[in-house]
């Protein structure tokens, strides 16, 4: 089986080759990536040589480029993960997220529909990798968001990926083609791009800046290993039923605040600096646009009918987590000047520009 797993460069991405590539010699596992700011080849460093691995740069915005390469590669599977993911970035320039979340979608979706119908759809797959702020944003309180919950994204982010969402859907109602979807909480871990809060927070925390808080710090995120969501997107995509979508989270509710309280008195110890030193660099700052107040994940689904579970609690994930960055500050130095994409000017072109953290 050949299968063309889009965003393979990126943080979750590329958990998701390393798992397939390693896990499953026999299949072909084709990483398109248009290596914007976001996609770092380093991250796949380890299994780049691998002889069931090949990667291919190329933008899902460019219909020719997909037509084109869907013609030769002829993949069997997609898993599509490429996509603008940063709300922040949605709210500055919804127009990308536009362009790569919803246009970028419907192209691989026509593009698999093309190669697939012909000869019937048996053996094929188009796996969506989505997210759970497609169904808005919860009170405090006990209620999660389940399969059945409503969609009201919010965010230009959120609604572009709830659009790509219901593009899925309506290839798979329209024209038969066989689809999965999964909608997963915020991940964290080795590889995430420091302009998200986790990764952002240990980088200005080892390079002794402010850690922006936003708002009052109260929002809620529901927190699940980057590894853990590679081993969900596994069983979804072999064990999942078609035309059907699986919630993944971790559990694992934490009010920003106190998340970032225990990240830094993770990187006190894991520095030996006196407890309490990264606490000071806390800075409440001006609350995100329209920012969602909660996500909480009801993931008995997958559990259930899958037999998915985490493989690591929060303390375990976030110090393993933690341990990474500081044992690989060479990637957080590369990634935040830029670096990376120098390296690969020569060999794949350039990407567009990095923004710096901040
Ligand atoms: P990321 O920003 O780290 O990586 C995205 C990758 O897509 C990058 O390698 C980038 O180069 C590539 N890409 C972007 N535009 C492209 C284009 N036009 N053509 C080809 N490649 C392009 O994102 P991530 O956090 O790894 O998220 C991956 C997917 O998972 C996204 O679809 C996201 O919506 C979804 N998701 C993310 C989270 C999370 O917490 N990060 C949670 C749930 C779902
Ligand atoms: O500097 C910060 N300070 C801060 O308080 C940043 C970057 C964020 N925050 C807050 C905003 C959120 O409440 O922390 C929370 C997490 O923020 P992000 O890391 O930007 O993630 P979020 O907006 O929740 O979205 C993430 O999870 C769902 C991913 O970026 C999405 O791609 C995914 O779909």
């Amino acid at each position: 089986m050949k299968i063309l797993i889009t965003g393979g460069a990126g943080f979750i991405g590329s958990h998701v080759v390393r798992l397939f590539v390693t896990k499953y010699p026999d299949y072909q596992i084709l990483n398109l990536d248009a290596l914007t700011y976001a996609g770092n080849l380093e991250n796949l460093r380890d299994i780049e040589a691998a002889p069931n691995y090949r990667f291919v740069k190329g933008d899902i915005t460019d219909p020719a480029f997909v037509d084109a390469l869907f013609a030769e590669e002829k993949p069997d599977a997609v898993i599509h993960l490429a996509a603008e993911s940063h709300v922040d970035r949605s709210i500055t320039d919804p127009l990308a997220f536009v362009r790569t979340n919803v246009l970028g979608t419907v192209h691989l979706l026509d593009a698999a529909r093309r190669l697939w119908q012909p000869a019937g759809y048996d053996g094929h797959t188009f796996y969506h990798v989505s997210t759970d702020e497609v169904y808005g944003s919860l009170d405090f309180g006990p209620d999660l968001f389940t399969e059945a919950t409503p969609y009201d994204p919010r965010s230009p982010y959120s609604a572009s990926k709830a659009s790509s969402d219901h593009f899925v859907r309506a290839w798979h109602h329209t024209y038969g083609l066989p689809v999965k979807l999964s909608n997963c909480s915020n991940n964290y871990g080795p590889n995430h791009f420091p302009e998200k809060l986790i990764p952002l927070a240990i980088h200005r925390l080892r390079t002794g800046q402010p850690v922006p808080v936003y708002g009052r710090g109260e929002n809620v995120r529901d927190w699940l290993f980057v590894k853990d969501h590679a081993t969900a997107i596994d069983a979804v995509f072999h064990r999942g039923r078609l035309g059907d979508t699986y919630n993944i989270g971790g559990v694992n509710e934490w009010q920003n605040l106190k998340l970032i309280e225990l990240l830094c008195d993770e990187v006190d110890e894991q520095t030996g600096q006196p407890a309490g030193t990264s606490r000071q660099l806390i800075t409440f700052v001006q609350d995100r646009a329209g920012h969602d107040l909660r996500y909480a994940i009801d993931s008995a689904k997958i559990m259930s009918e899958l037999g998915w579970k985490p493989s690591v609690t929060f303390e375990q994930g976030l110090r393993q987590t933690v341990a990474w960055y500081l044992e690989n500050q060479a990637w957080l130095d590369s990634v935040t000047s830029g670096a990376y994409q120098t390296y690969y000017q020569g060999q794949y072109g350039r990407g567009a520009s990095p923004a710096p953290a901040r």
